[in-house]
């Protein structure tokens, strides 16, 4: 089972508007914005609006129309940006941390768009 939601993590405080964000796209489910720290020339990060840790919890409980969302807007996201692969874009990698062992640090789930140059090899 997800661990229960901290309604004070920084992602919770960005959808509130206590703290400023760089939008990239908001959508009724879910949120776009710049990662404070890229790792990549593009590094976005897609949130759902609603309280959920990780995909764990997600599955589990949003409603078809918050993961359709979520779903198309990390798609949306990545148009924006050009870098969909086959139509003039070089492509993009898709991470979502989750937990201890996966070293997520904000517990909001949320899925990492890194693109804009070659990626190093993460799995053996
Ligand atoms: P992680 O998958 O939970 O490890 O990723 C958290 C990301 O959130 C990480 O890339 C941070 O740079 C990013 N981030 C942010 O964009 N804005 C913030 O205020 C904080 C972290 I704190």
């Amino acid at each position: 089972m997800a661990k229960t939601y901290d309604p004070q993590n920084i992602f919770a405080k960005i959808l509130r508007g206590e703290i400023p964000n760089k939008t990239v796209l908001e959508t009724e489910h879910s949120l776009a914005f710049h990662d404070i720290a890229p790792q990549a020339p593009h590094h976005v990060l897609v949130i759902p609006k609603g309280a959920y840790v990780c995909y764990d919890d997600f599955a589990l409980e949003a409603s078809e129309a918050e993961i359709v969302d979520f779903t198309r807007a990390v798609g949306e996201v990545c148009r924006m940006l050009g870098v969909q692969p086959g139509e003039g874009g070089a492509g993009f990698r898709l991470i979502s941390n989750a937990g201890d062992n996966g070293l997520q640090e904000v517990p909001h789930l949320h899925v990492h768009i890194l693109a804009g140059r070659r990626l190093g090899r993460m799995l053996p």
